[in-house]
C-alpha cells in the first residue's frame, strides 16, 4: 500500500535530545538508545469508519516520536499497518450492504487525507493485512510445527504457554486478561482451547466471508495479532525500539504479538519499549467506532476548522492521559493558533534559542507536548507585550514549531 506525502521538516540549529519514554512493560521511563536508524512499529487503523479524534491523538503521539528522533539526526524506520480484513470491518460492510474491500479502500484513503492535513509524517512502509498474508502463513505453519500452536476445528490457535515471557507487556493477572480478552476480540469461552486466553492465528474459511490460500493451513484468513507481528518482523526484525498504539492495545494485542514473535525467534523482547497513548472520550465515554460517539477529523476539516488547530488541540494533552474532547478544547486551540501566528508574523522578536531548547527538552521527557506548548505561549506573550530585537527569531520559532510539533504557522 502507499502511505501519504510527507510534509517538509525544517532544519533546526543544534541537535535534539535522546527520547525518554514510558514503557508499559516495565512501568517506568526508559531512555532509548536507537542506532543510526530508529525502528518503530505503530498499529494502524481498521478502516471501517473515518478517522476520529482518538485515532488522531494516538498517531500524534507517535508522530512526535518520529520528530524527536529526526531532530537527533537519526533516520527513522517507521512501519504502520492497515487491518484491511477483520471481523469489525466485515460486520460493518454487511450491515451497510457494502463491499468490504471497497469500504476498506475508501476509509484508508480518507485516513491518508486526514494524516496529510494534520502533518503527520508518513511511515516508510504502510502495509495492509491482505497484502501481508503470504508472509503470515509460513509464520503460523512454523508456530504449529514447533508445537506453539494447535488446531481446533480447522482454526489454528497460539498457545500462550509457548512463550515464557507471556504477560510481561501488560503485567495483568489471568482474571484481568480473561475479561479483556472477551472484550477485545478474543474468544476465551470457546470449548476445546488449551488455555482460554489462546488467540487465533488462522481462521478457517467461513461461509460468505473472504478467504485466502493458507498452504498447509487450508483456506482462511489471519488472526489480528499475527498480522502485526508478521509485518513488524518482516520490515524491522526483532528488538526494534518502539511498539506503539493506544492503551486499549496493550492487552491482548501487543501482549499476544510479543509472544508470537518471541516464540518464533527465541529472542526477547520483541520491542525495547511498549508505548501506549491514552484514550480520548466524548460525552464521558471512550470514543469508539463500535459505540458511535465520534468526532471525525474529516468532519471538522469540512466545517472549515484549520487542521493546525486540530493538531494543537491534540498537543494540549499529554499523550498518556485519558481526556475528553469538547468544543472548548477546540476553541482554546483556535485561539492559541491565532496568538502564535500573530507572534511569528513580525520580522523580529524575543530570542528563540532558549525556546527551541525548551521544546526539545519537553518532548524528550516522555513527549511532554503540553509543556512545549506552554513554552511557546510564554514566548508569544512576551512578543505581544514587549516584542524583541532578535532579527529572524520569529522564523526560528515558526520552524521549530513545525519541525518538532508538526504545526504550520
Ligand atoms: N487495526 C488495529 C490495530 S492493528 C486497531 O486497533 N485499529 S483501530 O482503528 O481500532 O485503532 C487505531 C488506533 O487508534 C489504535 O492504536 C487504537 O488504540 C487507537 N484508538 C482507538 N480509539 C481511540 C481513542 N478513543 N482514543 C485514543 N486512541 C484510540
Ligand atoms: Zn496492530
Amino acid at each position: 500500500m502507499h502511505a501519504w506525502p510527507a510534509s517538509e521538516v525544517p532544519a533546526l540549529p543544534g541537535q535534539g535530545r535522546d527520547l525518554r519514554i514510558h514503557d508499559t512493560a516495565t512501568g517506568g521511563l526508559v531512555t532509548l538508545d536507537p542506532g543510526p536508524v530508529a525502528r518503530i512499529y505503530v498499529c494502524g487503523i481498521t478502516p471501517y469508519d473515518a478517522t476520529h479524534i482518538g485515532h488522531a491523538a494516538t498517531y500524534n503521539a507517535f508522530d512526535l516520536v518520529q520528530r524527536v528522533w529526526l531532530d537527533t539526526k537519526r533516520q527513522v524506520h517507521y512501519v504502520q499497518n492497515v487491518t484491511d480484513v477483520d471481523d469489525p470491518l466485515l460486520e460493518r460492510a454487511q450491515r451497510d450492504g457494502l463491499d468490504w474491500a471497497a469500504l476498506a479502500e475508501q476509509e484508508t484513503a480518507l485516513f491518508r487525507e486526514d494524516m496529510t492535513a494534520l502533518r503527520m509524517l508518513p511511515p516508510r512502509e504502510y502495509i495492509g493485512a491482505v497484502e501481508a498474508i503470504p508472509g503470515i502463513v509460513p509464520l503460523v505453519e512454523r508456530l504449529r510445527d514447533m508445537g506453539a500452536a494447535y488446531e481446533l476445528e480447522g482454526d489454528v490457535y497460539f498457545s500462550v504457554e509457548a512463550d515464557p515471557h507471556f504477560g510481561k507487556v501488560s503485567g495483568l493477572d489471568a482474571a484481568a486478561m480473561r475479561l479483556l480478552s472477551a472484550e477485545r476480540g478474543g474468544d476465551p469461552d470457546r470449548p476445546g482451547k488449551k488455555n482460554p486466553l489462546d488467540p487465533m492465528l488462522w481462521m478457517a474459511a467461513r461461509e460468505g466471508e473472504p478467504s485466502w490460500d493458507g498452504g498447509s493451513l487450508g483456506r482462511g484468513r489471519p488472526g489480528w495479532h499475527i498480522e502485526c507481528v508478521a509485518i513488524a518482523l518482516d520490515h524491522l526484525g526483532m528488538g526494534f525500539d518502539i511498539q506503539g498504539g493506544g492503551s486499549d492495545l496493550a492487552f491482548p494485542h501487543h501482549e499476544m504479538g510479543a509472544s508470537h514473535a518471541q516464540a518464533l525467534t527465541g529472542e526477547f523482547p520483541m520491542a525495547k519499549a511498549y508505548v501506549h497513548a491514552g484514550m480520548v472520550a466524548l460525552d464521558g465515554e471512550k470514543m469508539s467506532k463500535s459505540k458511535g460517539n465520534l468526532v471525525f477529523v474529516s468532519t471538522l476539516r469540512r466545517d472549515g476548522v484549520d487542521p493546525a488547530a486540530i493538531r494543537l488541540a491534540l498537543l494540549a494533552h499529554h499523550y498518556r492521559a485519558d481526556w475528553e474532547w469538547t468544543d472548548q478544547v477546540l476553541q482554546d486551540a483556535v485561539a492559541r493558533l491565532g496568538r502564535w501566528r500573530a507572534a511569528v508574523s513580525r520580522p523580529d522578536g524575543p530570542p528563540a534559542e532558549a525556546l527551541v531548547e525548551e521544546i526539545r527538552e519537553a518532548l524528550a521527557n516522555d513527549l511532554d507536548a503540553p509543556a512545549a506548548l506552554t513554552a511557546v505561549d510564554r514566548w508569544a506573550a512576551l512578543q505581544e507585550r514587549s516584542g524583541g530585537t532578535d532579527e529572524g527569531a520569529p522564523g526560528v520559532v515558526s520552524r521549530a514549531v513545525d519541525a518538532l510539533l508538526g504545526v504550520a504557522l
